[in-house]
């Protein structure tokens, strides 16, 4: 039940180790809260599952099934999160299970893995199965591997398979942010294969205030980048703990500048810095964003931020679990993050029960709305080998996940969170990236009209715990994020407000990466690290330019060359 929020954003994203942490401790916390207050019904959907024989009724023919059954293999990468889940639930492996078994009985689709394996050797493997030509009938791979594969002919032509095959339910949810996430997966003009799309709309930033400190010192809530300088001067310097002691800082951040919480680029985005994005420039050029004029102005304010110490004179020494131990001990009352910051804030309350935090929108130095910077988030991609006879099998595996989840037949609590995060047992996880976004709306409506029955399953949980945290007994801890996400005046409200003011900003570049991007990528990403935190630890401000004119020097310039030959081929 709980997992959908966590589980669904999360998990389905690749991210630095210490983020997972947090969030396995959220989810981990919340399914035993799940557990002891809803045993019975957990019980019967397990029963339910054990039990249930499905056939299929359904007549679109992306979810028509083959008769005989046919067998299709995948290779699969574990994880200790994945076996602890499988632990939780009887009767069921990763083989043989609730998944499994509705694909076998509805689409007569038989799920093999070729082999299994963890974390760094899963990626060893399937490097040395791409490279040696041995795949599986349906291989999820990175987009240099797709082209790979394809330059060897190894996989087939999935163009017509998908317009004949995805229902409109799958057409409407992979397209859900648009066709971006097809140009990758597109390789002169055919498709070669199905995006595992992300949701990119849940980077959107906001900024996480303790309120209990902003009310302390009469505070109000930031209009501009100026007044986000005046609450962090004042958090340091005015002893918002009331403690008499100097022992505040102004704003979280980590050694790692992009991190999805604690990072600068939710600051940046107000000078109209994207350090992380192409963009387009007036010319109709795609630019990168990290090495334009407006970083150096934010930079130097957080050069100045650092030498006023109100950020850590050790943060560049400090990753997110210690920046995060940091805002527990309620040292910091300011971060820029993303929806779930919420969870990662309340860690807060433990030592300070009245400690309170609010999400408000980024700001600018105007004052007018500012983009907000949404980096494209699909990065892996389904392709099929040449000899599978069936290459549509996988948009009918994508077709009944979506229909059996967010469909007319949907059995949400049985197939996606039966409190536990059981869409991991399936081989394709597609979900709709606004699907978050998606509840908060239909809380929204609900809480204006009083008519709670048009709840989906995923708002329905939700709701339970808002009401949990607001009957104020002793669980009430349990939904206080929830609260602060989804609730009246949650992060939501702000991403609502963000997208009726059109100030989402997609990346410009949703090619698949260059030939000098796949050569020079991980160097021009380090220079530009260890350049920006050089400044803002107090070298001079001109080592900009010199940055800039290393990164063109080496292979920058190439590569801007290359985005835009795509850009203006595709766009
Ligand atoms: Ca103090």
């Amino acid at each position: 039940m709980i997992s959908l929020c966590l589980g669904g954003v999360f998990l389905h994203i690749a991210m630095k180790n210490w983020v997972k942490l947090i969030v396995l401790t959220v989810l981990l916390t919340l399914v035993v809260t799940a557990c002891e207050n809803e045993s019975n019904t957990l019980n019967n959907n397990d029963e339910s599952v054990e039990q249930n024989e499905y056939s299929n009724d359904y007549d679109e023919i992306g979810l028509s099934k083959y008769e005989p059954s046919i067998e299709l293999s995948f290779v699969r990468e574990t994880s200790d999160e994945l076996e602890g889940l499988i632990n939780l639930l009887p009767g069921e492996s990763l083989e043989d299970n609730r998944w499994s078994r509705i694909y076998e009985q509805v689409l007569g689709i038989s799920i093999n893995y070729d082999w299994k394996a963890k974390g760094d050797l899963y990626k060893q493997k399937l490097s040395f199965s791409v490279s040696s030509g041995q795949i599986p009938d349906v291989i999820k791979v990175s987009s240099e591997q797709l082209r790979i594969l394809s330059n060897a002919g190894l996989i087939q032509d999935l163009t017509e398979v998908y317009n004949k095959y995805a229902t409109p339910l799958t057409k409407d949810i992979l397209e859900q942010e648009g066709r971006s996430t097809f140009d990758a997966a597109t390789i002169d003009g055919k498709l070669m294969a199905i995006p595992d799309t992300n949701s990119s709309i849940e980077g959107a930033m906001y900024i996480w205030l303790r309120t209990d400190w902003m009310e302390q010192l009469r505070l109000q809530p930031p209009q501009t980048i100026n007044d986000v300088l005046e609450i962090s001067r004042a958090f340091t310097e005015m002893d918002p703990d009331q403690n008499g002691q100097d022992d505040t800082f102004g704003l979280a951040i980590t050694n790692y500048l992009w991190d999805p919480v604690m990072s600068i680029k939710g600051f940046m985005a107000g000078f109209e810095a994207y350090p992380e994005l192409w963009i387009v420039d007036d010319s109709n050029n795609l630019v990168f964003g990290g090495i334009q004029p407006e970083v150096k102005e934010s930079l130097l304010a957080l050069q100045q931020m650092y030498k006023n110490g109100q950020l850590d004179p050790e943060f560049s020494f400090k990753n997110g679990g210690k920046v995060k131990q940091q805002i527990a001990d309620g040292k910091v009352g300011m971060m820029y993050g993303e929806q779930w910051g919420s969870f990662v804030v309340q860690s807060s309350k433990t030592l300070a029960s009245d400690a309170d935090w609010k999400a408000y929108p980024i700001v600018s130095l105007t004052g007018n709305p500012p983009k907000v910077p949404l980096k494209l988030r699909t990065y892996q991609y389904f392709a099929v080998s040449k000899d599978l006879e069936q290459p549509e099998a996988i948009i009918k595996l994508i077709n009944l996940h979506l229909e059996k989840n967010w469909g007319e037949t949907a059995e949400y609590n049985t197939f996606y969170s039966s409190s536990y995060p059981v869409w991991q047992l399936s081989p394709v996880t597609p979900y709709p990236a606004q699907k978050n976004l998606e509840a908060y709306r239909q809380l929204d409506e609900a809480r204006e009209t009083g008519n709670w029955n048009l709840l989906n399953a995923e708002a329905q949980s939700i709701q339970k715990l808002i009401e949990q945290f607001q009957a104020g007994g002793t669980d009430k801890s349990h939904g206080w994020g929830w609260d602060k996400t989804y609730g009246v005046n949650g992060a939501f409200s702000i991403l609502d407000q963000y997208e009726a003011n059109d100030q989402l900003l997609y990346e410009a570049f949703t090619g698949a990466p260059t030939e000098t991007m796949i050569e020079r990528i991980s160097i021009l990403h380090d220079l530009q690290h260890e350049s920006y935190i050089n400044i803002i630890l107090g070298n001079s401000i001109n080592e900009f330019d010199q940055f800039v004119e290393t990164w063109y020097e080496l292979g920058g310039a190439e590569i801007t060359k290359e985005a835009n030959e795509w850009y203006h081929q595709n766009k």
